[in-house]
């Protein structure tokens, strides 16, 4: 007779036996001493499947900063095409701020600073910042 653990109350993971036991049933000859009393470890391997909090990077506007050099930042750090750079320069220059992109924390937090530093480097006050997203 093959026994099996109670369900992990937490993962629910009752199903998880089946192939186990009927694997080791199929191994041993019926009737064996060894068939009997096989315990399921009440330990269940529980799958990590969080997604890791996300990150928008936010592209400011100025007035001194030149539209083309924007287009060519967003280009260069965020892998936009022409029209997609184009189109968010122009809602930050509009509307006075523009979501340009959603990463992890770190990936949110270069990418602004590489951005900020390649206006800066040109004595531009080209702002990039990151929040957390909602
Ligand atoms: N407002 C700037 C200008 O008129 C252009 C600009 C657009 C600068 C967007 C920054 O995030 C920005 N030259």
């Amino acid at each position: 007779m093959i026994k099996r653990a109670a369900p992990d109350s937490q993962t629910g993971c009752a199903g998880a036996g089946n192939a186990l036991s009927s694997m080791l049933a199929r191994s041993l000859p019926i009737g064996n001493a060894m068939s009997k009393n096989i315990v399921k470890p009440r330990t269940a391997v529980r799958p990590k499947t969080k997604r890791p909090p996300l990150y928008k990077v936010i592209l400011l506007n100025d007035d001194y900063t030149p539209r083309e050099f924007v287009v060519l930042v967003l280009k260069a750090v965020f892998r936009m095409n022409e029209d997609e750079a184009y189109r968010v320069m122009m809602t930050a220059h509009r509307r006075g701020a523009c979501v340009v992109a959603v990463y992890t924390k770190d990936v949110a937090e270069t990418k602004a600073t590489r951005a900020t530093e390649a206006g800066r480097n040109k004595g531009y006050p080209l702002m990039f910042t990151t929040e957390p997203e909602e």
